[in-house]
């Protein structure tokens, strides 16, 4: 490819600012960045340890209540991107915090977002007239344009990671969100219904889908924990992943989102994985254990509720100290939908 000229000529100068008068540029000075031969992120690999996040949020809990921040969450952004609320090029990170007493008011948006608790047992999340109620280790979803809020009624501190594809939809310029006029809304089914009804390798017998999210709103930890133990007393963790699964809709053997991929992996302990790399930038949050994981020439160590961050096509190891277990979220469906999707084993 041609390679841009270092300094133009002073006829070439006066004509590409002749140019940028008319809203136009010439493309011989941008088609390999446009069109990189590889991806070429300004994503960087990154780390936020969980005392430092926790003892922060409850700073803020301190300062600003829910009522006026509506959603009390510090954003993790990626040191490449400071001010643009994404942690990958494509997706948005928080940290939430809903105190004992709380309630984060309903509203909902054509963002899709996902919750993984880290702390705290007992609060929920109501989706579709259900509440969720959260246990460190769950995996929760908030389709796309459906009313949700939050409560909080035990003694304790809850605190979630929220991902989200808001930089996807802000590309895409198809953002709508909507306040709900109540705080919370009505309760029509108990707690454990979606569980029960999709959830236990069971479809109701006539069942049409609504939309393109599952049907199960909450998945977890107990379950997930017992599958991934009975793999890794089975057999032989994949080289590149350990004993990883996928999160899926019952309905569709799809992702639980058609925006975002989730997945849990098992490390276990003194295991280390081959060097990998796929094109989904990837967001880790480690659920137990501790350990390293190198990216690219990063080395980012971590211990269970930190959180941290692997760019596109940036080579991938990890090395497990302990027995882990690594949550973890990408655009993945996005990019396998549109043939985008490429993932390397590397020798
Ligand atoms: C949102 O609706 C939540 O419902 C959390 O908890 C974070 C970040 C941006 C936009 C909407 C929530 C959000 C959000």
């Amino acid at each position: 490819m041609p390679q841009p000229a270092t300094e133009p000529s002073a006829d070439r100068r006066e004509f590409y600012d002749r140019l940028g008068r008319h809203h136009l540029s010439p493309l011989w000075l941008s088609l390999a960045t446009l069109v990189p031969r590889q991806p070429a992120s300004g994503c960087r690999p990154a780390i936020w340890r969980y005392p430092e996040l926790r003892s922060l949020l409850l700073e803020a809990g301190g300062l600003v209540s829910v009522e006026e921040a509506e959603r009390r969450v510090l954003v993790l952004e990626n040191p490449a991107f400071g001010g643009q609320s994404r942690i990958t090029t494509s997706l948005y990170a928080g940290l939430q915090l809903v105190l004992p007493g709380e309630r984060a008011r309903g509203h909902r948006h054509t963002q899709s977002a996902l919750r993984f608790v880290l702390e705290g047992t007992g609060a929920y999340t109501a989706v579709d007239g259900e509440r969720a109620t959260m246990h460190p280790g769950d995996f929760i979803i908030t389709p796309s344009w459906q009313w949700h809020d939050h409560g909080n009624d035990t003694d304790d501190p809850v605190v979630w990671l929220d991902g989200l594809d808001i930089p996807l939809v802000q590309a895409l310029d198809a953002g709508f969100a909507e306040p709900m006029h109540a705080v919370e809304q009505a309760v029509t089914r108990p707690a454990g219904d979606s569980l029960a009804r999709f959830g236990a390798n069971l479809l109701p017998v006539d069942h049409r889908p609504r939309g393109l999210a599952s049907p199960v709103f909450s998945y977890p930890y107990d379950r997930t924990r017992e599958a991934l133990e009975t793999l890794g007393r089975n057999g032989e963790p994949d080289p590149c992943h350990g004993h990883k699964m996928r999160f899926v809709n019952p309905v569709t053997g799809g992702f639980a989102m058609p925006t975002i991929g989730t997945f849990m992996q098992l490390l276990p302990r003194g295991f280390e994985t081959k060097p990998y790399r796929s094109t989904d930038a990837t967001v880790f949050t480690p659920v137990e254990g501790e350990g390293r994981t190198h990216v690219g020439a990063a080395v980012l160590e971590w211990r269970a509720r930190d959180v941290f961050v692997v760019p596109s096509w940036a080579t991938v190891r990890h090395q497990a100290a302990s027995d882990a277990v690594l949550f973890s979220f990408s655009d993945r469906p996005v990019q396998q939908a549109t043939g985008l999707f490429r993932e390397e084993r590397l020798p």
